[in-house]
This record gives structure tokens, C-alpha cells and sequence, in this order.
């Protein structure tokens, strides 16, 4: 008899032995996701400032300013990685926009790397913008030489959602370099003649949480230079929620 109530006792504390390393085990695996998916820097909102008339009718008008860096030395000078360690090649200062539902948004990039051949000429094209176009240092464009791309911003949304859809791509023109790699001079006084300024437009739908990237690989040589700054959140990857 006492033995059998004993048996059935430890047999209880380790059933309960059992649930509590298997809490632990997934609330650590949790803990460790969340941190991994936690915004690097704070969110970046854009700011509403009037309408714009479109074929779906006016529009709230919202504007939001980026940076794209080839360094870390680069990105703090100009106000941005306050919250990065790696000197790598970034946006700034957030890579979690904010943007409103339905609204007319007009996105600035000052952009400031070199760069090299797109694996895919595809994103060497506007796609997505109103109009289709982009303006590059005030010219308007539809794509740009997929060779003398530094970067690419490239928003879209995940396969299983049912939110609206939103895609846009834009192609960012390489800062020209000498012999010796230097950074050569560029006719664009909206970044002291050091990069280029990209605007362009897009119009937003419902509320969603959508994620942006950049497509041309700009990582190490881990996996086709797809390594290092490619696969970490915060550098050339984040997120847009329309709210
Ligand atoms: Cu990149």
C-alpha cells in the first residue's frame, strides 16, 4: 500500500518535472523568437501634411525620409545607427515604418553606397509607384542601368496574408568610385553632393504589417554575398505597418 502511494507520487512529481521543462523549453524558444523579430530601432512614422487628389479619390498625403549607408561612420554622421553595431551597410534611422491606411505616400531615400551588378535585372525597375516612376536626383525614371545598383528598397507582404496586397520596388543609383574605391563627387546638393536623392510615391490600402528588404545582395560571401547583412533584421530588412 505504501509503496504503491509512493510510487504514485513520484510518478506525479515527475510528470510535473516533465510539464515544467517542457514550459521552460518553449518559453525560452519564445523569448529568444520574440528578441530575434524585436525592432532594432524605434518605429519611424510618417507625417501627414495635406491631400493629394487620385483616381481614388483625396487622399491624406504622407511623407516619410530615409537614409542608405555603406558604413557605420556614414550612418552615425548623418544622424542615424545610434542603436547598430555592426558596421555594415544600412538604412536609417528605422527599418519599421509607419504608414497610414489608404493615404498617398511620398517616400524620400538619400542614399549614399557604391555598388555593383544586380543578380536579378528585374529589380533594376520601378514597380509599384504611382505613375511607375521614381525621380533620381529630380529626373524621372522608370528603372535604372541594373549594373549601377547600391541597394534596393523592396516592400511586399507575406504569401498567407489576407490583408491588401502592396509591392513596390525601387532601385537605388550606385555613388560612382574611383580606382581606388573612393566615393566620387555626385551633382545632388540634397545630400551635399555625396549620394543621390530618390523620391517616390505609392498609395497604401487597408491596415497590415508588411516587410521590406533589399534585393540586391549586398551580404558576405556565406551564401552568394546573401550572408551576414542580408540575414539580420535592422541593416537592409524590416518592417511597414499601415495603421
Ligand atoms: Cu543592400
Amino acid at each position: 500500500m505504501t509503496t504503491s502511494t509512493s510510487s504514485r507520487s513520484k510518478s506525479a512529481i515527475g510528470g510535473l518535472i516533465f510539464v515544467l521543462i517542457g514550459v521552460t523549453v518553449v518559453s525560452t524558444v519564445g523569448f529568444v523568437l520574440h528578441s530575434l523579430s524585436a525592432d532594432p530601432q524605434k518605429k519611424l512614422y510618417a507625417t501627414v501634411n495635406g491631400t493629394m487628389s487620385t483616381p481614388q479619390g483625396n487622399l491624406p498625403h504622407a511623407f516619410i525620409t530615409e537614409g542608405v549607408y555603406p558604413d557605420l561612420a556614414t550612418a552615425r554622421a548623418n544622424g542615424s545607427g545610434a542603436n547598430n553595431n555592426k558596421d555594415w551597410v544600412q538604412y536609417g534611422p528605422a527599418t519599421h515604418l509607419v504608414l497610414p491606411q489608404h493615404a498617398y505616400v511620398t517616400m524620400t531615400l538619400h542614399v549614399y553606397d557604391s555598388g555593383e551588378n544586380l543578380n536579378n535585372a528585374y529589380f533594376g525597375k520601378v514597380v509599384g509607384t504611382v505613375n511607375g516612376t521614381m525621380t533620381v536626383d529630380g529626373q524621372e525614371v522608370t528603372g535604372i542601368d541594373p549594373t549601377q545598383v547600391q541597394h534596393t528598397f523592396t516592400l511586399h507582404g507575406l504569401p498567407t496574408s489576407t490583408q491588401d496586397p502592396l509591392f513596390v520596388n525601387v532601385p537605388l543609383q550606385r555613388v560612382a568610385t574611383d580606382d581606388q574605391d573612393n566615393f566620387l563627387p555626385t551633382k545632388d546638393a540634397g545630400t551635399n553632393f555625396k549620394g543621390h536623392t530618390v523620391v517616390f510615391s505609392f498609395i497604401t490600402g487597408g491596415k497590415g504589417e508588411y516587410v521590406w528588404n533589399c534585393e540586391y545582395p549586398c551580404g558576405d560571401g556565406t551564401y552568394q554575398k546573401f550572408g551576414a547583412v542580408m540575414g539580420q533584421l535592422g541593416y537592409m530588412s524590416g518592417k511597414v505597418t499601415v495603421a
